[in-house]
């Protein structure tokens, strides 16, 4: 079991409070599948909730620091060090159609670096955190990326673009480019469980466009702690100002990095997200 320090245990309190309501509003959201109407509202107001829960606890645990959060943006702190990156739902879409892969994540920033993440699966109890220089734990064992060197054998995420948002024909080049070569191709849709899975070693790499921050702030130090590798898919390291992102073990992630760049649409100019 590993220590937690007093700043984990800060952002462990508020994902707990947000994930209790937010476990009780799934269990209405699966009801309010059959009405007219849709659980749409009901689901936006269950965010919005899960939101104020994780800002009320942080707030008053460390009221100088800013916040950048999904639902109510920017707000700037009095220390000008520090910043919390919360998505409190990630996986809405999931959420929304009563599919329990949804998740909680916290980050906290300090000097403009990540230092410490949590990611919390209300719905499996499954409880990621890290901080940096410490390391990655899962339920108090420490995790580790994938050992798998050999591509064939690699089990790969992404993200898939939707409606007007990110580029459709450079995600199908992508695509084309890695599916003949790996053991399989997911797409779940809570891109911060995505990077925790990887830092847990269930699947070998991730990657997607259009990204926001606070999908992928915890979820970026949870692989570094793990041993994995982070990047932007064309190699940059500004993940968090492009949204784009490549996660992987060390040994494979070159070689995936290769073949999604391989394809056309990385040789013209990429439409922005
Ligand atoms: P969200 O649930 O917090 O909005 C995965 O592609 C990422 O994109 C998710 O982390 C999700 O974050 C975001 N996203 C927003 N709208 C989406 C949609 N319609 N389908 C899938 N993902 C969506
Ligand atoms: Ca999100």
């Amino acid at each position: 079991m590993a220590t937690r320090s007093p700043i984990i245990n800060v952002m462990i309190k508020a994902a707990d409070r947000a994930a209790r309501g937010l476990k009780r509003d799934f269990g209405e959201v699966e009801q309010l599948q059959v009405s007219p109407k849709g659980p749409s509202d009901f689901v936006s107001t269950a965010d919005i909730k899960a939101e104020r829960a994780v800002r009320e606890e942080l707030v008053k645990a460390r009221p100088t620091y800013g916040l950048l959060m999904e639902e109510s943006g920017v707000t700037p702190g009095t220390d000008g060090q520090h910043r919390w990156i919360v998505d409190p739902l990630d996986g809405t879409t999931n959420f929304l159609h009563g599919l329990p892969h949804f998740c909680i994540s916290i980050a906290l920033e300090r000097a403009g670096e990540v230092v410490a993440g949590v990611i919390l699966d209300p719905i499996r109890d499954d409880l990621y955190w890290a901080e940096r220089g410490i390391g990655a734990y899962l339920n108090g064992r420490r995790i580790r990326v994938s050992s798998r060197r050999n591509l064939g054998e690699a089990l790969l995420a992404t993200g898939i673009p939707f409606q007007e948002h990110g580029d459709h024909s450079a995600f199908a080049a992508e695509l084309s480019a890695v599916m003949p070569k790996v053991a399989g191709v997911r797409r779940f849709g809570a891109a911060a469980l995505d990077l925790a899975y990887v830092a847990s070693g269930r699947y070998e790499g991730f990657w997607e466009s259009g990204l926001q921050p606070w999908d992928m702030a915890a979820g970026i130090l949870l692989v570094r702690e793990a041993g994995g590798y982070v990047t932007e898919i064309g190699g940059g390291e500004n993940m968090l100002d492009s949204g784009s992102v490549l996660a992987a073990n060390d040994q494979l992630h070159g070689t995936i990095q290769r073949l999604l760049t391989s394809s056309e649409p990385w040789k013209r100019p990429r439409a922005q997200p």
